[in-house]
């Protein structure tokens, strides 16, 4: 096949991706320098598409209760069923949950099927668990979920605010884009809001390390100093007084950062001419979330750093296709096209869609939705490309739920997945690479995923699923489609229906496309209609929005801390989000050897001070708690936390890790307007976690670990690599299980390891290191010797433990994942006199590709120079 242009499937920067095969089925991504989101840049995720297109542990046939069936049974089946429990228990009986990570297409075709047809609004989205408290921000100032700014925005502003965003790891070709922004403007100021020191503060001029969950304390503190009299918008005099209410010295106090600090933060935000805040999830996940996003956006209104270049509140997308699923009303508490539960709304959707069973009241959001599968009032749900046993809160109650309730239908592209476990009824979807569609990005930009694979086995688009769906259930004529193409049209339609300016999202200029033109079609910003044929950079130019008589709004804001409160048994606060080189939970990025090199198990970082309060050492294991559940995380002593504060990642779950779920943790807290989850805090306590034995297992197949031991599987390619820890007697078990096959043994034990080599016809089929504290193993080594026994005593021996033969150097963590520069010839490197990230780029290559590694190249840059400037004279670790 020819390349394809085609965008990235993973977050909401949208980067443009030219993606290719070769006849021997290589495939091979480079950026597309064409598009405006990314002119040709691709972070390391991005780069490692073509790793992810191979079908091992794809979902590639239909499955009724467990078996591989064909498309028509399988469809029967889930139409029967579904049609079964409507008809006997009612509309409200059945639900959806979708995914920002479907396509325009798709999306728009599964609402229009619960909200216009099946006739209840119970479709919600992970976006609830991400997005919503975002959208409640806009809607209550705008009238309208409309972002109003555009990533070009980031080079014409003096002060650019990151506040709840690491956008180092989470939107990297962003973040580069900025911090060449600061390369080309030095007086260009940048802030970071954040409770950690994060990657991003890297470029930073000032991180102001707040309190958790108190960022709106120090906006609301800042609007006190602003004009009243200025403020021509609907709840401005509520929202000063509330603000007057927050001096400086209190907003200090309540966020725990000097007043002096929070001074020259406000002084910056005032006497900048144009100013942009960025925000992500550090603000939308909280329970009070939609009134951070208001505070912000109050500050912009007010101050009139909005609706020009430079300037504004820019909340950033998290997946590719969030803002999409915000368009076709994906979420519960919305129909499609930007239109509301309201009578006219839905008289015009009735009209188009020839339907009369509209929904007419909102459905329920994610949580109250799993709620109310548990307690058996929802009896089917359909879950679309995501994955809640996982992502969810309290996510032990949501398994609980999956299980007992009568009808669980996936569509997935991972054979295996924690949710994919709980289904009655698999449909197999097509991936990134074989699908086609559209996706829109954080900036509001239309960009087409355009497929370069052909569909392997019986996988099907998703939007041909729920038409199919349709059909069986009895709404054949509204789903005749034959092509996504069809379906973009109709909604682009529909979002010009009855608009004149009416409903901020309008695309009308786009209903008339040809299919070649819709293949052909450019990245182009939303709205599209008459008035803006070629789209538009930035919204409320005119500083008038979609309320009534376009009038803008002010929120009051009281700031709260989170509902996550620490006392004596649950001291602790622990954040999650996530890191560089994962893509939450893991099911394409945990399959690519080199992105799981960077963090390969969960990691809990903790201040020197907590570590030493609870007896944690670095590299050790430690037990998490919270009155919900438990898991396991190695532990990073690091004085980039808070003290009281601790950090663990969102990916793990039951597929790569035993006891590695965070949200097993975290409460079903949630903001009171968008239902979104405070995934921020949680209230925990942290103990050692001592295990008896420690260490690695390489083997052919996999292995079945005693219920006790806990695990982390490494990505190994055709072989299989575990991490793990146990109480119990893991080498007696291990050399059981090698015996019992018949297997030669080699082994090598003393006091606190045992090492152990299995045979069978000189083929290596597992090797076993373990000891009392995680042993040093070389990775590489022990994998090549599968495809490549060793031919000497000499070889054997290395092997047994755990080395090449030979001197090869070990890597240490992978830094670089792009050239695979691990972290040891990193610091050799700086022994050796590199003294910047560029000279160590230019001797060993990390850094030079995605970039993404560079805050970690500084950073190790920087604690060599403290090394030295200490004058202790601290030897530079070389393991
Ligand atoms: N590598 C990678 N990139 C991704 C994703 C991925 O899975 N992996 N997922 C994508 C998705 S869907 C999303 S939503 C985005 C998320 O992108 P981000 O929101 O940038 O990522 P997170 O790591 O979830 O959280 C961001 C930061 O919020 C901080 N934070 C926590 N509590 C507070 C607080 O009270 N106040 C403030 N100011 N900050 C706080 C955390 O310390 C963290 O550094 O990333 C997208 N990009
Ligand atoms: N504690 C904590 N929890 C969190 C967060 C946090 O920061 N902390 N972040 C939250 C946020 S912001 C988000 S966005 C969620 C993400 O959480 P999820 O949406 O649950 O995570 P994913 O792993 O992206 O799930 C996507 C699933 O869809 C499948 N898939 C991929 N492509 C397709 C396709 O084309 N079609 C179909 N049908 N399936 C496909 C994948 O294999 C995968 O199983 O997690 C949320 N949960
Ligand atoms: S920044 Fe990385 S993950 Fe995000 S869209 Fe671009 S290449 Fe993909
Ligand atoms: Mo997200």
């Amino acid at each position: 096949m020819n390349a394809a242009r085609t965008t990235c499937p993973y977050c909401g920067v949208g980067c443009g991706v030219v993606a290719q095969r070769d006849e021997r089925g290589v495939v091979t991504v480079r950026g597309d320098e064409r598009h405006p989101a990314n002119f040709g840049r691709l972070c390391v995720k991005g780069a490692a598409l073509g790793e992810t297109t191979g079908l091992a542990g794809r979902l590639l046939y239909p499955e009724v209760e467990g078996e591989r069936v064909s498309w028509g049974r399988a469809l029967d089946e889930a139409g029967g069923r579904l049609r079964a429990i409507i008809d006997q228990h009612g509309p409200q009986a059945v639900a959806f949950y979708a995914s920002g990570q479907l396509l325009t297409e798709d999306y728009y075709a599964a609402n229009k099927l619960m909200k216009g047809f099946i006739g209840a609004a119970n479709i919600d989205t992970n976006s609830r668990l991400c997005m919503s408290s975002a959208v409640v921000g806009y809607k209550r100032a705008f009238g309208a979920d409309a972002v109003p700014c555009s990533y070009e925005d980031v080079e014409q502003t003096d002060l650019l605010i990151l506040v709840g965003a690491n956008a180092a790891w989470a939107h990297p070709v962003l973040y580069q884009r900025i911090a060449a922004a600061k390369q080309a403007h030095p007086e260009m100021k940048i802030v970071v809001i954040d409770p950690r020191r994060t990657a991003t503060c890297d470029i930073a001029d000032k991180h102001l390390a707040i309190k958790p969950g108190s960022d709106a304390g120090l906006f609301v503190g800042l609007l006190a100093l602003m004009d009243e009299q200025a403020c021509d918008f609907d709840g401005a005099s509520d929202a000063f007084a509330v603000a007057r209410e927050w001096s400086l010295e209190r907003v200090a106090d309540f966020c725990g950062v000097t007043a002096d600090d929070v001074a020259r933060f406000y002084d910056d935000f005032l006497s900048a001419p144009r100013v942009m805040t960025l925000y992500t999830m550090g603000i939308n996940q909280s329970s009070s979330g939609s009134d951070k996003c208001n505070a912000i956006i109050n500050l912009h209104l007010a101050s009139g750093k909005i609706g020009r270049p430079g300037c504004g509140p820019f909340s950033l997308t998290g997946q590719p296709n969030a803002m999409g699923g915000r368009e076709v009303g994906g979420l519960a508490n919305q129909l499609a096209c930007h239109m509301n539960f309201e009578p006219a709304d839905i008289a015009r959707l009735g009209r188009f869609w020839g339907s009369e069973r509209i929904a007419h009241t909102p459905g329920l959001m994610a949580v109250e939705l799993f709620d109310a599968i548990g307690r058996g009032e929802v009896k089917a749900v359909w879950v679309m490309g995501t994955n809640p046993a996982v992502s969810l809160p309290d996510s032990d109650r949501v398994r609980a739920a999956l299980a007992a309730c009568p009808l669980v239908i996936v569509s997935e592209v991972a054979a295996q997945t924690d949710t994919g476990c709980f289904a009655h009824i698999r449909f197999p979807a097509l991936a990134w690479g074989e699908k086609n569609g559209t996706v829109t990005n954080s900036e509001r930009r239309i960009s087409r995923q355009r497929p370069f694979l052909d569909a392997p086995g019986d996988a099907r688009a998703d939007w041909w699923i729920v038409a199919q769906m349709a059909q069986r259930l009895g709404f054949s004529e509204a789903f005749g489609w034959a092509h996504p193409h069809e379906v973009f049209c109709e909604h682009a339609a529909l979002s010009g229906l009855e608009n004149d300016g009416a409903r901020a999202f309008d695309i009308s200029g786009l209903a008339g496309l040809s299919r070649a033109e819709y293949d052909a079609l450019e990245p182009v910003q939303w709205p599209i209609n008459a008035a803006n044929p070629q789209g538009a950079a930035r919204l409320l130019t005119q500083r008038r929005g979609w309320r009534k008589e376009g009038k803008l709004q002010m929120v009051a804001v009281t700031p709260q801390l989170p509902q996550a409160q620490v006392n004596a048994q649950y001291p602790l606060l622990l954040n999650t989000g996530r890191i560089r080189d994962q893509w939450h939970t893991m099911t394409r990025t945990g399959e690519v050897p080199r992105l799981m090199q960077h963090i390969p198990q969960p990691q809990l970082d903790v201040h020197p001070d907590d570590a030493a309060r609870y007896g944690l050492f670095p590299q050790a294991l430690a037990r998490v708690s919270s009155p919900l559940g438990w898991m396991v995380a190695k532990v990073n002593v690091t004085a980039a936390q808070r003290p009281g504060a601790l950090f663990a990642p969102m990916h793990w779950n039951d597929r790569f890790a035993r006891q590695g779920r965070v949200n097993a943790l975290v409460a079903p807290v949630v903001d009171p307007h968008s239902g979104q989850p405070e995934s921020k805090q949680t209230a925990v306590r942290v103990e050692a976690w001592r295990a008896a034995w420690q260490g690695e297992i390489f083997s052919r197949e996999a292995v079945a670990l005693s219920p006790e031991t806990i695990w982390w599987r490494q990505a190994a390619g055709a072989f299989h690599h575990v991490l793990f820890a146990t109480d119990g007697p893991a080498q007696t078990w291990v050399a059981q299980l090698c015996r019992a096959q018949g297997w030669q043994l080699q082994y090598a034990q003393g006091k606190g390891f045992y090492h152990l080599l299995a045979w069978r016809e000189g083929e290596l089929q597992l090797a076993f290191f373990g000891a009392n504290s995680a042993p040093n193993v070389q990775r590489e080594a022990v994998l090549a010797a599968f495809t490549q026994p060793p031919t000497t005593e000499q070889e054997r021996h290395a092997l047994l433990g755990g080395k090449a033969p030979g001197e090869q150097e070990e890597a240490g963590r992978t830094i670089c994942s792009c050239f695979g520069v691990g972290e040891n010839r990193i610091r050799a490197a700086i022994i050796e006199g590199c003294a910047s990230a560029a000279a160590l780029g230019e001797k060993l290559r990390c850094g030079t590709n995605c970039g993404s590694c560079v805050p970690e190249l500084k950073a190790l840059l920087a604690e060599a120079a403290h090394e030295t400037r200490s004058g202790e004279r601290v030897p530079l670790k070389l393991l």
